[in-house]
């Protein structure tokens, strides 16, 4: 008997089992040695009711919140030409930027992919806020466009866990006066 046939046998009994428990509580269900049946009436259909609300709203909240999807792709050519490109792929476990300087109020194509898996391609601030980020796919060249108007060290890290040394995902560049 394969291994597959015993699997099969084995969850054939386990299913059976459930089955009679489901069985046993249909059959005794109807059995009643009081009559509750005011209480729970009027404390059901309260709860009934309440569920039916958040259902209804959180239908809404769904419709509404996904309404203008599929987004459109904001960082399109079609936003015009720009004088900065630069080129990032993301590694396991690294990033590898075209460029390390940007000039400042200008603005600068990211156009990032990956070498290997999916990667959270993240830019920091001075402050270590996150300021822009997109995904670094294989086979994907996802753009991100952005205008710093601050001069600095910016950080870069990956968003996405990527395996066991995502954490060593960091690097900067230098946002610098032309
Ligand atoms: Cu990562």
């Amino acid at each position: 008997m394969s291994e597959q046939q015993i699997a099969w046998r084995i969850s054939l009994v386990l299913m059976i089992l459930v089955a009679c428990g489901f069985i046993f509580v249909a059959v005794n269900s109807g059995k009643r040695t009081q009559d509750y049946a005011a209480v729970q009436k009027s404390g059901y259909s309260f709860r009934n009711k309440l569920f039916g609300v958040l259902v209804l709203a959180l239908g809404f909240a769904l419709i509404y919140t996904l309404r203008s999807l599929p987004y459109g792709a904001t960082h399109s050519d079609a936003a015009g030409p720009v004088s900065q490109v630069v080129d990032v792929k993301g590694y396991q476990w690294r990033w590898e930027l075209s460029s390390n300087h940007i000039v400042v109020n200008q603005p600068v194509e990211f156009r990032v992919t990956s070498a290997d898996v999916n990667h959270g391609f993240a830019i920091y601030d001075t402050g270590m806020h996150i300021i822009a980020q997109t995904q670094a796919m294989p086979g994907y060249i996802n753009k991100l466009r952005y205008t710093f108007s601050k001069k600095g060290i910016y950080k870069v890290m990956c968003l996405e866990y990527c395996g066991i040394a995502h954490h060593n995902m960091v690097t900067e560049f230098n946002v610098v006066e032309r």
